[in-house]
Parts: C-alpha cells; structure tokens; sequence
C-alpha cells in the first residue's frame, strides 16, 4: 500500500485523486508545507511525497508519471506519439497554469514579506486567464487528451481549483463546465472525504 505525503489541500490532492482513479489504496500523512513531518520525507520540505516500500518519491507531476507507467493506467504508454504529446500538454499546464498560480502563492504569502511584490498578481491572472482560454479552445473530447483520460486532466483540473481558491477571475464557461464536471468523479470526491491516517 502507497503513503501520500502531504495534506489534501496541497498539491498531495493530485496524488490522492490518482490513486483513486487507478484503484490502488493508500493512507496519508497530514504533513503541512516545510513542517518537520515533509522534511523527514524531502529535505526542502516541499509536499507531496510517495512512499512506495523503502522507496521516497518526490514533485507530484513525477509521482502521478510514474504511478502511470508502474499501473499501466491514466497514460499513455512510454516510447509513443500519443505519450509525447500527453508530455507536452503536462509540461505546458505546468508552465502556464502550475507556474503562474505558483508565483502568485510567493507574492501572497510564500516570500517574506519585504521580498513580495503583489503587483504582480495582476498580470499573472491575466496570463492564467489566457491560458485558459487556450486550453478550452484545445478542448475537444471528454479529456484533454482525448477519450482517455490521463494525469493531464487531473494536474489541470486542480489547477483549475487552485485558481478559484487564490481569488483568481473566474475561467471561460467551456472549461468551468468540463472542470465541474471532472469534480464529479468518484475518486476525486473520494480524495476529498479522505481522512489522514
Ligand atoms: N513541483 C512540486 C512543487 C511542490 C510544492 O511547492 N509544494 C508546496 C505545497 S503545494 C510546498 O510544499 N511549498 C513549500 C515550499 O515551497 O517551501 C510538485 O508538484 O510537487
């Protein structure tokens, strides 16, 4: 059985949903951002982690990779066209969704406050705005990669509600709708009433 590292409004919840989907238990430990528990786990104190037997997996992006690759579930497989592409959709959410709600946290509340410059945010939202925008446009199936759903979908989808829990303008009606409709799956509510061990 799998530990997740991480308390569930973190970026823990990615991993959670995962695990849901696939069909694989798991407890968590209800460890905070730079807390003592995260930094026996990570040495930065970064959440989540995975623990799998002796083994201390890091960054939840590689944590649902791998999980993907070790079940053969939510990706598709290494060494495709279609992997290549789920690839680069992942590495775009994290530039121009991940990223941008990231540096927004660091001049909320993660920079010392003499270090932030909350100025910022506003174009920040924008360019999320933007984003997202595109990211509708490239919408075109129950997934964005398709019929299948991938670790795509999840890494956006949380984004998605990081954004509306960081105050940020509200998205384009098309993604809201696929957003909310991603919410109503049995794992992600799962994740959700999960209670840490
Ligand atoms: N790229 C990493 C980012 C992890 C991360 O920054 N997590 C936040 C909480 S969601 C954290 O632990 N922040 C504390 C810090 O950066 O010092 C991932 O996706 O896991």
């Amino acid at each position: 059985m799998y530990t997740v590292v991480g308390a569930t409004k973190s970026r823990a919840f990615r991993v959670m949903w995962m695990l849901g989907e696939i069909g694989e238990d798991y407890t968590q430990i209800d460890a905070g951002p730079r807390s003592d528990e995260a930094r026996q786990y990570n040495p930065s104190g970064k959440i989540p982690a995975l623990l799998d037997g002796d083994e201390v997996l890091t960054d939840s992006v590689a944590i649902m990779t791998y999980l993907g690759d070790k079940h053969g579930k939510l990706t598709a497989p290494a060494g495709t066209p279609a992997r290549a592409r789920q690839d680069a959709m992942t590495f775009w959410l994290i530039d121009e969704f991940d990223a941008i709600l990231w540096a927004a946290a660091k001049h909320s509340f993660v920079f010392p406050k003499d270090k932030r410059v909350p100025v910022i945010k506003d174009s920040l939202k924008a360019e999320f705005i933007h984003a997202a925008d595109l990211l509708a446009e490239r919408l075109d199936g129950p997934f964005l990669m398709g019929d299948q759903m991938t670790h795509a979908d999840i890494l956006a989808v949380h984004c998605i509600n990081w954004s509306i829990g960081a105050g940020f303008p509200r998205i384009n009606d098309k993604l809201g709708q696929w957003a909310a409709t991603m919410r109503d799956r049995d794992a992600f509510k799962a994740a959700q009433a999960k209670v840490a061990a």
